[in-house]
């Protein structure tokens, strides 16, 4: 394919020359003058940030739009095989800086806005976040799809257009108030809405039989009421913006028949209130992470997204084909965890009930099409859904769910030697106990041909745990893909100075090759280039400490140790060991006990879930222990605690390249995978982390003798936490320091006139259980952590460790996490050469 010719030019400031170069700036300059003008109807006096964001960005997606019409046309041309992507959330954060990068233009508009005495980081950080996610899940999907594309992968992602994303956390009295944040405020120039684009989805009704044409008997799904999808697509660029993809993201609309039905009723006022009603299925996004609310407009929402994508993807198919039989060589779609899972049943409702496919060939075509990634074995958030509320949403589901379940059990039944009904009961998409359930990861899990898990002991601990038995019925299905981060947002361009510092020694290809990335390892010994690598991390560093002053007012010594956990708070992910920590290294400090450890600054961020008591109760707590401990005079100069608040895309983007300590200390066994570890890594910083999801492999990489692992291994945390047998007391009353930790926390040492403010989670450690087992790894964190503070203080070897840690974390692109996937779940060819 010759795209060559039509990808947009190369305007980054090349070398070809100044007056080149003038003539570049002075064409931008033209081009952001005529949006100013006439796609915002403003004039250059009196515009604001806003307007010259508004303009460069029109200017950008220009460029980007070209290619997309390449790359659909491409597409269509050669038939090619498309990947869906299925999911309800896709953090996708700006995407400004990410666009100008992609189609090579980013030094050129920096020093366009520079000439026009305009200041390109106001205008950048105009763009309101497109949080559609709430952590890793949603930020995956993001990093996939910008894979997919820059691999040349004929993509499309699937979601909803929230008009609420991810709520914005304010801190009020050290305490999360979370408030609703409008980011379509000023439209979005990335997304097309498509007005002429909708999809009828039905919800409700009654299902019935007939007679199809041929006279065979059929079910239909009638009655109830429509609400109507419409489309807006977000464009993605590649890498090099050789191929852009789309995102399709839709919002709900009131159905006009439906309308028009009420409004003739003569009842207008009602009528528009309706309307409003079933709009406000896209309204917010769910703001829980690993856990499922349960709710039934959830649920609505979950159909809602995957009703309307597969008759779009159905719809699209049909123009190039007759019949269904090739429909799983030219489709492939990829559930996003179960939250898309109805997507089973509707295939088949739509390919029996709609298209007039005999049942077992519409089996095989949808096992041959989905295939479905699972992001966690927490209980709390696995999908299950009353029998009593789908059978009313979606009454022939049900009846589909029924028939693919009898089916599936039946064959089971037929293999097995014999009969075992334990094995039948675990294996059966209904949990019969107590109220029927869905089951929803055995539903995406059947109707797959591959389940994959993120991390490779997350894998085996699906085919070990509660896949068990669906594993020993279909040996071959679970397969491992092991998350990974485009290095074009976590690298080149969150961190600017490390991506040049990198492209001076080994050139620019590692950005679209990261296993390249190796060549730096014979630098990791050489003087001058562990200078230039931590004066790179102190220019970071620095612009955090100026960040973190511009919007707290609250200094921090860039010579300190940057400590950092940001993620979801979460009891399993332990912020609470991490203060305990800080604690206990506070202790310590006021005694004297420390003085071979270097200054440290932890910092920590992260949202709560606003029904989430712990977690929230977690972040006033971080407040607490930072006032006092920050208060401090005793302890001045060598430990500080800070939280940044609303932690988000763009504020990870901040934090990252200046961390220097990741932490990453979920209890072994629950954290699925992680992806915040592998930016952390990425971009220098070294390792404190539980062998835990992706930890376990960022240490094969790196080397033991390069991360810092401590505390109970997966299977040891299992046993002790199921067989009984841990005695958090026996900690508590054996260990004097943790004893003191404690009593300070639990006894109002950080909450003066409210002694019991912490007594919650104190007792939940001592006297409940400890589910999580803090105590457990309590006193080997320590000590962990006191290694880490002597390893700091020989900077020439952490500076070392750190320049392996980069150099060996190329297997965590996403380009390589696609390629897998695309050769192995997909069936899909990807480009290896630009163009
Ligand atoms: O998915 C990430 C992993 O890196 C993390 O380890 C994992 O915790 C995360 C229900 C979830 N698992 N499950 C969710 C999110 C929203 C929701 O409503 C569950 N998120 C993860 C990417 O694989």
């Amino acid at each position: 394919a010759d795209l060559t010719a039509e990808r947009p030019a190369r305007t980054a400031l090349d070398g070809s020359g100044p007056a080149a170069a003038r003539a570049e700036i002075d064409g931008l300059k033209r081009r952001l003058h005529d949006h100013l003008r006439h796609s915002l109807g403003k004039g250059p006096v009196g515009s604001t940030h806003l307007d010259w964001y508004l303009a460069l960005a029109l200017a950008t997606r220009d460029l980007m739009v070209e290619t997309w019409m390449d790359s659909t046309r491409q597409a269509y041309k050669t038939d090619a095989k498309r990947v869906y992507y299925l999911s309800m959330e896709f953090l996708i954060g700006r995407s400004l800086v990410a666009n100008l990068l992609a189609t090579g233009s980013l030094d050129l508009a920096r020093q366009t806005l520079d000439d026009m005495g305009l200041d390109f980081e106001a205008i950048r950080d105009c763009e309101p976040e497109a949080a559609l996610g709430n952590g890793g899940l949603g930020r995956l999907a993001a990093c996939l799809m910008e894979s997919m594309t820059t691999l040349g992968i004929a993509a499309r992602g699937y979601g909803i257009y929230y008009d609420y994303g991810m709520f914005s956390q304010y801190i009020e009295g050290g305490q999360q108030v979370e408030m609703p944040e409008r980011w379509l405020r000023y439209g979005n120039v990335w997304a097309f809405d498509r007005p002429d684009v909708t999809e009828p989805v039905r919800f409700h009704g009654r299902t019935e039989a007939r007679l199809d044409d041929r006279g065979r008997p059929r079910r239909r799904w009638v009655d109830g009421e429509e609400v109507l999808a419409q489309a807006h697509d977000l464009m993605v660029a590649g890498h090099g913006c050789w191929t852009v993809n789309a995102i399709r993201l839709w919002s709900a609309q009131a159905s006009r028949e439906f309308d028009l039905r009420r409004f003739n009723q003569g009842d207008y006022i009602n009528a528009v209130a309706e309307q409003s009603f079933s709009e406000s299925l896209s309204h917010v996004l769910y703001p829980d992470d690993s856990t499922s609310m349960g709710k039934a407009l959830r649920l609505k929402q979950e159909y809602f997204f995957v009703a309307a994508s597969l008759r779009d993807i159905v719809r699209r198919f049909l123009q190039t084909h007759d019949d269904f039989t090739r429909f799983p060589n030219k489709v492939a779609i990829q559930l996003n965890d179960t939250h898309p899972a109805l997507a089973v049943p509707e295939l088949m409702r739509l390919l029996v009930d709609e298209h007039g496919v005999g049942c077992d060939e519409a089996w095989a075509i949808c096992t041959g099409t989905f295939a479905y990634t699972n992001h966690t074995l927490l209980p709390e958030a696995l999908e299950t859904w009353p029998v009593g509320l789908i059978g009313d949403m979606l009454p022939r589901h049900l009846e589909i769910i029924y028939d693919i379940n009898h089916q599936f059990l039946e064959g089971v039944r037929r293999r097995a030697a014999q009969p075992d009904d334990a094995r039948i009961r675990r294996l059966s998409m209904i949990d019969e106990a107590g109220e029927r359930r869905v089951r929803m990861a055995h539903l995406a899990f059947v109707g797959s041909h591959r389940v994959n898990g993120v991390a490779a002991l997350h894998t085996e601990l699906m085919r070990a745990g509660i896949f068990a038995d669906l594993h020993r019925t279909f040996p071959d299905r679970i397969v491992n893909k092991t998350n990974g981060i485009t290095p074009r947002r976590w690298v080149q361009a969150a961190n600017r100075p490390l991506a040049a510092l990198i492209s001076r020694h080994i050139g620019e290809t590692w950005i679209a090759n990261l296993e390249e990335l190796r060549g730096l390892l014979p630098l990791a010994e050489d003087p001058g280039f562990q200078a230039d690598v931590r004066a790179v991390k102190r220019l970071n560093k620095e612009a955090l400490c100026r960040y973190v002053d511009g919007r707290l007012g609250i200094e921090l010594d860039p010579a300190s140790l940057f400590d950092v956990q940001v993620k979801r708070i979460h009891e399993y992910k332990r912020q609470l060991l991490n203060i305990l920590h800080v604690v206990t290294l506070y202790l310590r400090l006021r005694e004297g006990r420390a003085a071979d450890q270097p200054p440290r600054t932890v910092i920590l961020a992260g949202k709560a879930a606003p029904g989430y008591h712990m977690a929230k109760l977690i972040i006033r707590l971080i407040h607490d222990v930072a006032r006092v401990v920050n208060a401090d005079p005793l302890v001045s100069g060598r430990l500080r605690v800070v939280f940044i608040p609303d932690y988000n895309v763009s504020v990870a983007e901040h934090i990252i390249p200046a961390a220097e300590l990741s932490q990453q200390i979920s209890t072994a066994g629950t954290e699925a995978s992680g992806t915040g570890n592998m930016k952390l890594a990425l971009n220098g910083a070294l390792t404190i982390g539980t062998r835990d999801g992706a930890n376990v492999e960022i240490g094969q990489e790196v080397g033991e003798e390069n991360i810092f692992f401590f505390g109970l291994p997966a299977a040891e945390a299992e046993a002790l936490r199921h067989r009984g047998g841990h005695d958090p007391w026996r900690y508590y009353t054996g260990d004097p320091e943790l004893r003191a930790v404690l009593d300070m926390i639990g006894q109002g040492g950080f909450s003066q006139g409210e002694p019991d403010r912490y007594r919650l989670i104190v007792d939940s450690l001592t006297r409940h259980g400890d589910y999580y087992l803090l105590l457990a790894d309590y006193a080997d964190y320590i000590a962990c952590q006191d290694r880490v503070g002597l390893a700091y203080r020989d900077s020439d070897d952490w500076t070392r460790k750190a320049i392996i840690n980069v150099a060996r974390m190329g297997r965590f692109s996403s380009d390589v996490t696609v390629a897998d996937y695309a050769a192995d779940i997909w069936g899909v060819p990807v480009r290896t050469e630009p163009g």
